[in-house]
């Protein structure tokens, strides 16, 4: 199926909310971070950006190339609230968020909660929320994947949208600048001029061998990107409500010996992915499905979280006393839910400026 991919971020993030709280900002070159000696630029506002000033430019290059620039200092806590709203916003139209940082996010609106069907439209509603309840303004991408939905939110900048449909995706990146390539960046850029690669033409000649040869796994990357396969989900940033693994057997199973061997086999999978998400559950449930396809689950919960692979094991194995072996078994899982997940890291620490 094809799926609707919109990507949203923010204009001048910063900059904007600086200029939305001082009126005096407006319509001014304005540069967000440090003016002093070794300050960095971390954003300017479009007016800035007139005279080239851009993010992660030292700030005395920045006063060069703008005597007039004013200088602010950065907010955190005003931009994170500013970032609350809008995934706020974000969560109305869809659950299938994943935000990358404070002022940008994919959403997968392939069905999208409001029923409105179209992600265009969708991505000029969510605009609209947007505006009213921060004051600022973002830009979308659509597109049916988060390659192409990236690559086009940049291309209306700012206060507006783009769309590529699946029928445009091909003829869209041949002619693309492969500096415009999200994923390469200067170096990679250089190299590839090198080889006399600048468009999307230019790299879609190139073999996947060939590439993988000279970039690695990223030359793979390269060859899917360029001829618009971009398979990654949506992975929406909320804890999860459970943890799974299961298996099919390739011979059905009836007696307990052969089920108990398969709960430990399970088991020991699904411990991977408990410490994989750092999850710890109260309740482990077991889950058998029979030839006939009639699904069974028996689930017990614990004062305390289940944390060891014996008591996976032992708790499943009880559980499954309870199950009816009369019939051949065509599946088994186990998983544990109630879930206490760790403290995730937080992921919009401030950029580095070493890119
Ligand atoms: P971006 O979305 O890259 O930039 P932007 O929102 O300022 O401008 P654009 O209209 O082109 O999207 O980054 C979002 C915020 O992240 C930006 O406002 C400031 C911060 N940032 C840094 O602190 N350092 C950096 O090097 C970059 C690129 C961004
Ligand atoms: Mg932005």
């Amino acid at each position: 199926m094809v799926r609707k991919i919109i990507h949203i971020d923010m204009d001048a993030f910063y900059a904007s909310v600086e200029q939305r709280d001082s009126p005096e900002l407006r319509g001014k070159p304005v540069a967000v971070g440090g003016a002093g000696g070794r300050g960095v630029v971390m954003t300017a506002s479009y007016e800035a950006r007139k005279f080239g000033v851009r993010s992660a430019m030292p700030s005395a290059t920045a006063i060069r190339l703008c005597p007039e620039l004013t200088f602010v200092p950065s907010r955190m806590d005003v931009y994170r609230e500013v970032s609350q709203k809008i995934r706020e916003t974000f969560y109305r139209f869809t659950h299938l968020v994943e935000p990358l940082s404070l002022d940008e996010a994919y959403l997968d609106v392939t069905e999208d909660r409001m029923g409105i069907g179209s992600a265009t439209l969708t991505a000029d509603k969510i605009l609209g929320e947007i505006a009213a309840a921060t004051y600022l303004t973002a830009s979308a991408g659509v597109s049916y994947n988060k390659f192409l939905a990236k690559i086009a939110s940049d291309l209306n900048k700012p206060n507006g949208k783009a769309i590529i449909l699946p029928e445009q995706a091909a003829t869209f990146l041949e002619r693309l600048p492969v500096r415009q390539f999200h994923g390469v960046g200067k170096v990679t850029a250089e190299k590839m001029y090198s080889l006399g690669i600048r468009t999307g033409a230019d790299l879609k000649a190139i073999s996947l061998e060939a590439l993988i040869q000279q970039f690695g796994k990223l030359g793979c990357y390269y060859y899917h990107a360029v001829r618009g396969i971009d398979e990654r989900p949506v992975q929406p940033d909320r804890p999860r409500k459970s943890v799974s693994a299961e298996t099919t057997f390739s011979e059905n199973k009836q007696t307990s010996e052969e089920l108990c061997e398969a709960i430990r086999q399970v088991a020991e999978r699904l411990m991977k992915r408990i410490e994989r998400a750092e999850a710890k559950g109260y309740t482990v449930t077991l889950k058998i499905k029979y030839a006939d396809f009639e699904i069974v689950s028996r689930s017990l919960t614990q004062s305390r979280p289940v944390t060891e692979l014996s008591a996976i094991i032992g708790i499943a194995s009880l559980l499954l006393e309870s199950v009816e072996l009369n019939r051949p078994v065509r599946l088994l899982g186990i998983g544990i839910s109630k879930l206490e997940v760790e403290e995730s890291v937080d992921r919009d620490v401030q950029l580095s400026f070493d890119f």
